[in-house]
């Protein structure tokens, strides 16, 4: 047979204006047999350099009057011209056309290089502290594919305190990722950034979360420390848990630095994890949990002090958010140096602490450094207590103490009172006591409070349910409350009851029950005749 020739090629229909991204064409490809139109076109090989780069197809199709069609489609092809090769054999034609890189879909913000959402303030980095930020953004087409090669100008919502964007011009890479760094200033600000791209004239921008710009320190004032419950069974129990939660805030009231590491001693039991007695903030809060063993103090009352580095109380006299020195330069704001000539007062001492000393475990929360109480100073490689501060704003330990109650598993009355006469305690399980009044003549119905405690006249634990399993010829209204609630208070709670007798105001009796959490169970016999 003769060889196949490949004839003049031509679009139908003609293209006279670039084919766009995701448009398609037909491609007409003339075959001839020694001079007459072919029946097949055995040996075809059609390729391009769009198709070439993965971003058009070619595709054959029928073949009628010496004539193969083929389907040329444009995936995006950023060559701006294709130049399309039909051959067979040694027979072989060219086309070209130009072709429409596809349109920007959208900007999409991929993610910051810092874990939380702030970054601090220029001069206020360290370890763990970042004063910069990478954002990264992505260039997709329609079908959310990366776009290579597109231009993105960036933008910040605000440059004030001298905040930077860098770069401000970027081209996107293979995958259509494209980044620039924030960087603070020295004002603390909310700030995002804009991305914008531009295409086939077509220009789209997107917008990052937003990123906060703080000191990143904490400030005395905000620091906040509690427990889930504060009276919990460790009297004579080991290994109850409970959490302790340690708050942190800068002086603007932004979450400080995530990674700010609090560190926990106790005066009894042990605090923190297996690794150390600390815990680092996530979101501006970390915990530990304190759990009940020896030490046990003998008043059942344990102090957990909690410190971490920040920065002292100030009277922001101006306004400025800012410590401000006498004479600094604007902006200027001291965090470890102290001010030349002086800068905004402390606050007065009965308000909140100022100028601080050092934190020590105070084993009786009476504010006073007593040694021979077992108080002592922290961090550790403190031998000497000092109780002034140094006389200048600056860096020192923050700390906050609370105290959480060993609570006895034991309860005893310490007290009983009937319509408000009252008779003391402390009474054990087992105990009978007489309720007068609520039977014989002129018999009523009694008002009953009783004060519970454990050996220490401490709360007993929370969770702890006052209940009356059993009453005889008589009532009793549910006893109110009927569960311990979190609390320190000395001398334990008190719990309220009403008793009525039966109608003939016979003698009777009931029981109280007071159960602990880990079920131990202590009763009183109240009778009336
Ligand atoms: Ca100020
Ligand atoms: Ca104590
Ligand atoms: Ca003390
Ligand atoms: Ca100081």
């Amino acid at each position: 047979a003769a060889p196949l020739t490949v004839g003049t090629l031509s679009f139908n229909p003609e293209q006279k204006t670039a084919l766009p991204a995701f448009n398609t064409v037909a491609l007409n490809i003339p075959i001839t047999s020694a001079g007459q139109p072919a029946t097949v076109a055995t040996g075809l090989s059609l390729t391009s350099d769009c198709v070439g780069a993965g971003t058009a197809t070619l595709v054959a199709g029928a073949m009628s009057n010496g004539v193969q069609v083929a389907t040329y489609t444009n995936n995006g092809c950023s060559l701006g011209r294709d130049v399309i090769t039909a051959s067979i054999g040694n027979s072989s034609q060219t086309i070209s056309l130009a072709v429409s890189p596809a349109n920007i879909g959208s900007v999409q913000f991929s993610g910051s290089s810092v874990s939380g959402t702030s970054i601090v303030l220029k001069g206020s980095g360290g370890e763990g502290r970042s004063e910069s930020a990478q954002l990264t953004f992505r260039v997709v087409d329609q079908q959310n594919k990366g776009l290579a090669g597109v231009e993105v100008d960036f933008a910040a919502t605000t440059y004030t305190g001298g905040l930077t964007v860098n770069p401000r011009h970027a081209t996107t890479d293979a995958n259509g990722n494209v980044s620039t760094m924030v960087s603070s200033g020295t004002i603390p600000t909310p700030v995002r950034v804009t991305a914008t791209a531009t295409r086939n004239g077509l220009t789209i921008a997107g917008l990052s979360d937003a990123l906060t710009i703080s000191t990143g320190l904490p400030i005395q004032r905000s620091m906040s420390m509690s427990a889930d419950h504060y009276n919990i069974e460790g009297g004579d129990i080991d290994g109850q848990r409970v959490g302790i939660m340690v708050r942190l805030a800068d002086q603007y009231g932004n979450p400080v630095s995530d990674g700010t590491t609090i560190n926990f001693v106790t005066e009894g039991g042990a605090v923190g994890s297996s690794a150390q007695g600390a815990c680092n903030t996530k979101d501006g809060g970390c915990s530990v949990d304190l759990i009940t063993q020896n030490f046990r103090p003998k008043d059942g009352r344990v102090t957990v002090l909690a410190f971490v580095q920040g920065i002292e109380n100030f009277v922001d006299l101006n306004g400025d958010g800012q410590y401000t020195c006498k004479g600094a330069a604007a902006g200027y704001q001291p965090l470890v140096g102290p001010c030349p000539s002086g800068g905004e007062p402390f606050p007065n001492p009965s308000d909140e602490p100022g100028d601080m000393g050092d934190p020590f475990l105070d084993t009786n929360l009476n504010g006073v450094y007593e040694p021979a109480l077992g108080d002592r100073p922290f961090p550790f490689k403190n031998t000497t207590f000092k109780e002034k501060g140094d006389g200048e704003w600056g860096m020192n330990y923050l700390r906050s103490s609370i105290e959480v109650i060993f609570s006895g598993s034991d309860a005893f009355l310490t007290q009983v009172c009937n319509e408000g006469d009252c008779v003391g305690g402390p009474l054990a399980n087992g105990a009978v006591i007489p309720v007068a009044g609520a039977a014989g003549a002129s018999c009523q119905a009694r008002n009953l409070s009783v004060r519970l405690a454990d050996r220490n006249g401490n709360p007993l634990p929370f969770g702890t349910s006052v209940t009356v399993p059993s009453a005889n010829k008589l009532s009793v209204a549910a006893v109110s409350p009927a569960t311990i609630n979190s609390t320190t208070t000395s001398g334990g709670t008190v719990h309220l009851m009403t008793v009525t007798p039966d109608s003939a105001c016979a003698p009777g009796d009931f029981t109280l029950q007071v159960k602990t959490p880990q079920g131990k169970i202590t009763e009183f016999k109240f009778i009336a005749n």
